[in-house]
């Protein structure tokens, strides 16, 4: 109803005014997070246009991140997680802090001699024991991200202590970060990720780099993840000096 009242839509140049006029009243939360849009074929009766334009319209929108299809079940605005990049938290904390339940499938949590990428990362001579997890993150059974991370043995002694946290079981050790850098690069995702993201090749994905810290300035993890772009936005609060 509200895309049938925007008077942007009758104008010219139908498939790029009926996409700007979805995003407006997508981003005006005419239609909230998780609703569904008209069908193309109701979309398409209402405001006279072809199907083709409307499904051109909505196609973009979909590559843009903005709108999501699932088979079978339409057309709906995407539910997107917002999270401050100046807070150093969990995966499972920003997800039950939105109400979901965070889960993660594991493909590896293994001991064994450190990388040389993962000596320099976490500061430790060749030869020293890390404790390797690589993972699913879920949050209510949708994946979004996959991680692997590796934790100095001396801080965690067998990663098997980590049923589904890595920061719980730190913090059972003592070991919990208190400090981060982290490095955010937009790549996109390859075949075998997007197949574990549920998404396809090629889609959009935020790279994070952690290396994490104690107060002594020992280094933690470090993690290196890959969100999905279609979901995430990572937002920072910016100050003058
Ligand atoms: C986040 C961190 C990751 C950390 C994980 C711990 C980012 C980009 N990455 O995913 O570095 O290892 O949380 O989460 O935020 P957990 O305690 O739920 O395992």
């Amino acid at each position: 109803q509200r895309i049938c009242n925007d008077p942007a839509v009758y104008q010219p140049l139908a498939y790029l005014r009926l996409r700007r006029a979805i995003r407006n009243i997508v981003e005006r939360r005419g239609i909230e997070p998780g609703q569904t849009l008209p069908s193309e074929r109701d979309l398409a009766q209402t405001l006279k246009l072809s199907r083709v334009t409307v499904r051109k319209a909505i196609a973009g929108l979909v590559e843009d991140g903005l709108l999501h299809q699932r088979h079978g079940a339409g057309t709906f605005v995407a539910e997107r997680i917002v999270k401050p990049m100046s807070r150093l938290t969990s995966f499972t904390e920003d997800l039950r802090e939105r109400g979901l339940s965070p889960r993660s499938e594991f493909f590896e949590r293994s001991l064994g001699e450190v990388t040389p990428e993962e000596s320099m990362a976490l500061n430790l001579s060749p030869g020293s024991i890390v404790a390797r997890l690589h993972r699913v993150r879920y949050g209510q059974d949708e994946p979004l991200a996959i991680e692997r991370s590796a934790v100095p043995a001396s801080l965690l002694p067998d990663p098997m202590l980590v049923s589904d946290s890595l920061y719980e079981a730190l913090e059972r050790f003592n070991a919990r970060p208190r400090r981060a850098l982290q490095r955010l690069r937009a790549v996109s995702l390859n075949a075998h990720q997007a197949r574990l993201l549920h998404v396809s090749a090629g889609s959009a994905g935020l790279n994070i780099e952690r290396r994490s810290f104690l107060d002594d300035g020992r280094v933690v993890e470090f993690t290196c993840s890959w969100y999905r772009g279609d979901i995430y936005d990572f937002v920072a609060e910016l100050q003058t000096d």
